[in-house]
């Protein structure tokens, strides 16, 4: 069955009535973990690189102008600038603050038997270059951190490690500013990959979620009234792959009224769940703030110019 398809006509509207343009996956390459974020008037991804069988020793991003048109950036944050990693960067999260734009990076310190510690490194712009801190954050040992600034300008970094835990940030970005803390409220089968913002004074938690013994990975989700929580379960955002890819890391942006997902699937590799790519599909609500199922498609967010740039390799099929 073909599985998807070059760069055709494609037609969708957002729920603002803005026309966006795009299809899934966006842009060729193996790339998980989307890190989706707005700086100024550009969507970017920092994404790993997906090939499980290599290092990751650099991380490129890109940017858009309309989730259509896609800019590499390469080599971001290089681990040859990185004097306490022992060899690789795992999954990122990307946040502007005091003028500045901060990289946490999971990786595993030189000296310990196994374990991760999360890094910071900082940018004058999105595109980097991103200049690592000498040290990992104290007191923080896992994978996956994402970074909620609260409109009180308060950050909180949240990571996967032993269940999920949170802290506050200092101002500096850099180092924690409280315990860290067990997230609670979480049902069973929580495992990696968490993402948390804010909307209409609700905070959401989102995370991947397996529910079923040996089952996938699901995107589910919880509220509550505050950052740290107590948060309450939800439901699912996000159903099992019919193609059996067992993770499912994602982010959540909003851009002009406009909510998005950006996720993964092995889109470029049916057979092989580890080569993955990105994908972004539109997030809706309802009026009680809960979050709509999201269908995932390959049509993505948008429709693309017939007469523009074809990316031959934007194709795979499954057998
Ligand atoms: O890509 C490596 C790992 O796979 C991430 O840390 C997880 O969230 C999962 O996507």
């Amino acid at each position: 069955m073909i599985m998807c398809c070059c760069s055709v006509t494609l037609f969708a509207q957002t729920n603002t009535g803005k026309k966006q343009t795009s299809t899934n996956p966006v842009f060729d390459g193996w790339y998980a973990d989307p890190e989706g974020v707005v700086f100024g008037d550009k969507y970017w991804i920092y994404p790993t690189y997906s090939a499980p069988f290599e290092q990751q020793l650099y991380m490129d991003a890109f940017s858009s102008p309309d989730l259509v048109h896609w800019r590499k950036h390469p080599k971001v944050l290089s681990v040859e600038n990185i004097s306490w990693l022992r060899n690789a960067l795992w999954a990122p999260a990307v946040i502007e603050a005091n003028g500045k734009y901060y990289f946490y990076f999971p990786a595993a310190p030189k000296g310990e038997e196994k374990g991760f510690g999360i890094g910071v490194a900082v940018a004058d712009q999105p595109e980097g270059p991103f200049m690592p801190m000498w040290k990992p954050i104290e007191g923080v040992h896992g994978i996956d951190p994402c970074v909620l600034i609260d409109k009180d300008g308060q950050a909180y970094i949240y990571w996967a490690g032993a269940g999920l835990h949170m802290a506050k940030l200092k101002p500096n970005m850099t180092e924690l500013a409280s315990e860290p803390k067990l997230v609670e409220g979480l049902p069973e089968g929580f495992k990696e990959g968490p993402f948390a913002f804010e909307r209409n004074g609700k905070y959401y938690f989102t995370f991947p979620w397996v529910r079923e013994k040996d089952g996938n990975e699901t995107l589910a989700y919880a509220m509550a009234d505050h950052p740290i929580g107590p948060f309450t379960f939800k439901g699912i955002i996000m159903d099992e792959s019919p193609t059996k890819c067992w993770t499912n890391h994602h982010s959540i942006v909003e851009y002009q009224g406009q909510w998005y997902l950006f996720y993964h699937h092995n889109d470029y590799s049916p057979k092989f769940d580890k080569n993955r790519s990105v994908r972004i599909d539109s997030l809706n609500f309802n009026p009680d703030g809960t979050i709509q199922k999201v269908i995932p498609t390959l049509r993505g967010v948008g429709l693309t110019n017939a007469r523009s740039h074809i990316q031959i390799d934007r194709y795979s099929a499954l057998q």
